[in-house]
């Protein structure tokens, strides 16, 4: 293909707009680089931050791809987010408390975005509905849909793709004995919307990781009834505030009676299966799909990011790891990427990659607990950056070893702990109101820190 590399982007979320953020970065400063066009479903950019109050389908019969509830706040430290190149500083105009509601971080998000009119090149409301790869014209040719005109687009080629779908929207959804005939509701994590529609409700959650143990934390907050929590493999073992207790997992259902593996019971009103996510790139030809079980590193992509199977070192993945690390993540990944797409960057050959897989694949192997899982994140991220040459240290494991010693300390009170920027120095802020009892999660007052009236 003469002149520039034809790139495709599939997703608008934070990892995709790394991508295109990163490419602008290269064009800006007069350097080589990709003609991008980025298809986006939602008529919005922002991916799981573009909030909905949709589930199930969107108005097109599309996949709702949004899971995120209305009255979230982050559950890690933002200044383990922050991006080197533009601070929650650099946006806001002042130093914020570390833990912002959504909304806050969609701001900053955008701000970025925004900042480098990005939005220019993403097609709204255009999914892809078919990616193949051709070994003999080494070409991609994309198929996609625009939703607004019901109307198939012709095909078009590329060079090269990147899949920024995420992979928390494709629920995980288990069945359980006896669940069919549940007298409440059931829902699966990614649709549960606001807790205040369980106020005075007895609640078991099914699952005892992130979303488990922040949607307990909600519900409570919201003014529930009592919550159960169960697992099937590790207890989150956190000191919960009263109301909220974990159980091994359920065996069956019957009525509103919950048994449980340890012969206990527990009458319920409502279960939410906080099962987790499955990867789904139905859009993809087989022979490009990620099928790896989701972890610290996902087999057979090299470096994190590039597909080995097929499409000949020319589809990337970005963002498809367990995550402690997100946006510098995603963004180190996307500035990978660009380089070796745009010819910065050299791959070795085949034989070094598999190496370099089997080497990481087999320290995430020997992960033992959270601390280690952050150790070897890092240790990713800071390869990425040595290999992309990039200016700042990206290392914020104390930060992320400090917040896993803040829950463990107090699930309550670990939002309201205050962390300082590695980029600006400045020490964090405390916000207002403990999280607990704040109710006001819009960015004027998160921002302005003036008192929480609604208490
Ligand atoms: P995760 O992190 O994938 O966790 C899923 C949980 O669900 C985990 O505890 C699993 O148990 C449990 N699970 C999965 N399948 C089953 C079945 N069949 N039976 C019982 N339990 C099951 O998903 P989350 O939603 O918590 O977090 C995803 C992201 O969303 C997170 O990064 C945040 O950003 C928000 P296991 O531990 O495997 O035994």
């Amino acid at each position: 293909m003469a002149g520039n590399q034809r790139v495709c982007v599939i997703g608008a979320g934070p990892g995709g707009m790394s991508f295109l953020y990163q490419n602008n970065k290269l064009k800006a400063a007069g350097k080589r680089c990709a003609d991008v066009v980025c298809y986006e479903k939602q008529s919005n950019w922002g991916g799981l931050w573009n909030y909905t109050w949709r589930t199930g389908v969107d108005e097109y019969g599309e996949f709702c791809h949004g899971g995120q509830y209305r009255d979230l706040w982050s559950n890690g430290p933002k200044e383990c987010l922050e991006y080197p190149d533009y601070t929650f500083e650099d946006h806001f105009g002042k130093v914020i408390p570390s833990f912002p509601p959504r909304t806050v971080l969609f701001d900053y998000l955008q701000g970025r975005w925004n900042k480098n009119k990005l939005r220019a090149y993403v097609r709204f409301n255009t999914v892809v509905k078919d990616v193949t790869y051709n070994k003999t014209t080494d070409y991609f040719t994309i198929m996609a849909k625009d939703l607004t005109n019901d109307q198939d687009l012709p095909p078009e080629r590329f060079s090269h793709v990147i899949v920024a779908t995420g992979h928390f929207s494709f629920p995980n959804v288990p069945n359980f004995e006896g669940i069919d005939m549940f007298r409440g509701r059931v829902l699966h994590s990614h649709d549960f919307r606001r807790a205040t529609e369980f106020k005075g409700q007895r609640i078991l959650l099914v699952g005892s990781r992130y979303s488990a143990e922040d949607i307990s934390m909600q519900c409570k907050k919201m003014g529930s009834g009592k919550v159960i929590t169960c697992y099937r493999n590790n207890p989150m073992n956190f000191h919960f505030p009263d109301g909220i207790e974990e159980r091994p997992l359920l065996t069956k259902v019957d009525g509103n009676t919950i048994h449980f593996k340890d012969g206990t019971t527990a009458e319920v009103d409502v279960i939410i299966l906080c099962t987790g996510y499955l990867y789904h790139f139905p859009y993809l030809s087989e022979s490009l799909r990620l099928r790896s079980k989701l972890s610290m590193y996902p087999d057979g992509l090299y470096k994190g990011t590039m597909w080995m199977d097929d499409g000949n070192n020319k589809l990337f993945y970005l963002s498809m790891q367990d995550q402690y690390y997100s946006y510098t993540m995603f963004d180190i990944q996307a500035e990978w990427a660009c380089a070796v797409i745009c010819g910065h960057l050299k791959l070795p050959d085949r034989k070094e990659m598999e190496s370099d897989i089997a080497k990481w694949v087999k320290k995430r192997d020997l992960l033992k607990d959270c601390y280690d899982d952050i150790a070897l994140q890092t240790e990713f991220v800071c390869d990425l950056a040595k290999e992309v040459g990039c200016k700042y240290n990206l290392d914020v494991a104390a930060l992320f070893n400090k917040w896993e010693d803040d829950k463990r300390a107090n699930i309550a009170t670990y939002r309201d702990q205050a962390y300082s920027s590695i980029f600006t120095g400045k020490p964090g802020i405390v916000h207002h109101t403990p999280w607990f009892k704040a109710y006001d999660d819009s960015v004027e007052t998160f921002v302005n820190q003036t008192p929480n009236k609604e208490k």
